[in-house]
């Protein structure tokens, strides 16, 4: 295009020239894979979509570029008994790459690969991973938030649910790429970002990966094929992770919540700061109170935040950057304070046991909104959190009557304020009403949002409009 100039990319020109004329099977019509279409048909490639799941669940927009594309389409559990004759193999994230087909059609010759792996590969700038099994979303965005505060150009993407296969055209070797990489992703991985972040391991994912162990050894693959010049920053107070610093071929920076570390970085319990320990001398970062983000474990991922940006950041920046994140959309995501009383937008929040979460972060009183569309989950245990916790419990929906009933229960001699409303308007009215200054209004519903909205997204979106309405 005129006055544009096209960014010289060695590697990707090279993978644009091997795919030429090639027979190309893209396993999984998920967000990963939906954007490889365009970028197929752009270059004429010939392209096989499998997908497990049957035609009429398969994404509607995808399956029209499908058909106007006239790429194939092959679909149920059985699909993949098709797969024979291709070069390029893309599997989604989900899919194992030890599937029997799979398997037996990369021995006959074809490339496994897929839309992260390339990413990896391809990107001519310096990427920053991070994965674990709790905290990864919050740790990548504070992460880009920093980066970006530093003025450099970066890209956010990965398991947080940004393909940016496409985007590697427009990456120049000064720009910093973040990616968030599930378990899912790192597997059959042979290449490692230049710096790596492991927040924690716990069981997870037991569905897809065969044992615990094969999941942990599975992360390893975020810092595993790093060279001596790579920084792997892990969490101290984690067994497993601490244990990886062994097998780290650069540099290891821990950070922790629970030991004062001789080096890397704290939070400090005692005063509550966030501290940089060099040979045993502590820099104080960043007071509690300074931080939007609430519980314990946010902290830790401020520390690894901290630690990931300390080579491509200065600390004034990385502050300034921390000091206005107001969480990840959704998730005790921080909306507004009025008249000396903070609102917090939980709405990710559609399952008892992550609103139990969400109350534990918050010292002060809540006022919790609550309540929603029934998944037939149980309520015992959030009612003894509510009743320990909560001042005002103001409900809405289908749930409501469980989450009282389990409330009362757990009340013994105590008495809190249980308010029922006819909808989310009326409770933010209710709840702007009872607030007093120090207070903490959390929307966290512990229950689906479909009995009044199309998804999570639509009803914080909606609460904060509401907060952001209140004269
Ligand atoms: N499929 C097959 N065969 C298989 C496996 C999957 O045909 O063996 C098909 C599925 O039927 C589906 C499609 O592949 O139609 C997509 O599957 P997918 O869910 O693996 O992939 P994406 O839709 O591309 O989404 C993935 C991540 N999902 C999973 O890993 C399960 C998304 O993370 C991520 O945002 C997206 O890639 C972009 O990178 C979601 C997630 O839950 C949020 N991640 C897990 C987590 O965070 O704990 C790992």
């Amino acid at each position: 295009m005129k006055g544009e100039t096209k960014l010289e990319n060695k590697k990707l020109e090279e993978f644009e020239n091997f795919i030429i004329g090639k027979k190309v099977a893209i396993i999984g019509m998920g967000v990963s894979n939906i954007p490889l279409l365009d970028y197929f048909h752009e270059r004429n490639i010939d392209v096989t979509v499998f997908d497990q799941r049957e035609l009429q669940q398969i994404n509607e927009e995808a399956l029209q570029k499908i058909n106007s594309y006239n790429y194939k389409i092959i679909t149920g559990p059985d699909s993949l008994n098709s797969l024979n004759g291709f070069d390029i193999i893309f599997r989604s994230p989900s899919c194992r790459p030890d599937t029997e087909q799979i398997v037996a059609e990369v021995e006959r010759g074809a490339v496994l690969t897929s839309e992260i792996e390339l990413v990896l590969k391809l990107c001519p700038g310096k990427i920053i991973g991070i994965t674990g099994t709790e905290g990864k979303t919050t740790t990548t965005s504070l992460i880009y938030e920093i980066i970006k505060t530093s003025g450099k150009k970066c890209f956010l993407g990965g398991n947080i649910g940004k393909p940016i296969f496409t985007q590697i055209k427009d990456m120049s070797p000064e720009d910093i790429i973040i990616l968030e990489l599930s378990s899912f992703q790192l597997m059959n991985v042979d290449i490692s970002p230049s710096i790596s972040v492991v927040t924690n391991i716990y069981p997870d994912h037991l569905n897809v990966h065969k044992s615990y162990e094969e999941y942990r050894e599975t992360k390893k693959n975020i810092f595993k094929y790093q060279d001596a010049k790579g920084i792997t920053v892990l969490n101290y107070d984690n067994e497993f992770t601490r244990e990886f610093a062994r097998e780290a071929n650069g540099e290891v920076i821990f950070f922790s919540s629970k030991e004062k570390l001789k080096n890397g970085f704290i939070y400090d319990s005692s005063d509550e700061i966030i501290k940089y320990c060099k040979d045993d001398v502590r820099r104080h970062i960043l007071k509690k109170e300074d931080i939007k983000l609430r519980g314990i474990h946010n902290y830790e991922n401020i520390c690894a935040a901290l630690a990931a940006t300390s080579p491509l950041v200065d600390t004034d920046t990385q502050i300034k950057a921390i000091k206005n994140f107001n969480g990840v959309e959704h998730r005790l995501e921080f909306v507004k304070e009025i008249n000396g009383a903070k609102w917090y937008n939980d709405s990710i929040g559609t399952s008892p046991a992550s609103t139990i979460a969400g109350l534990k972060a918050f010292d002060e009183n809540i006022i919790l909104l609550a309540g929603g569309s029934d998944k037939g989950l149980d309520y015992t245990e959030i009612g003894t959190v509510i009743a320990e916790k909560v001042g005002t419990l103001i409900l809405t929906g289908p749930t409501s009557e469980k989450i009282e009933t389990a409330t009362r229960k757990a009340l013994n001699n105590k008495s809190i304020e249980i308010f029922h409303c006819k909808d989310l308007a009326e409770a933010v009215n209710l709840a702007n009403d009872k607030s007093k200054i120090g207070d903490v209004i959390l929307l966290s519903p512990a229950s689906a949002s479909f009995d009044a909205f199309k998804n999570f997204e639509e009803r914080g979106n909606k609460f904060k409009e509401l907060v952001n309405s209140i004269k």
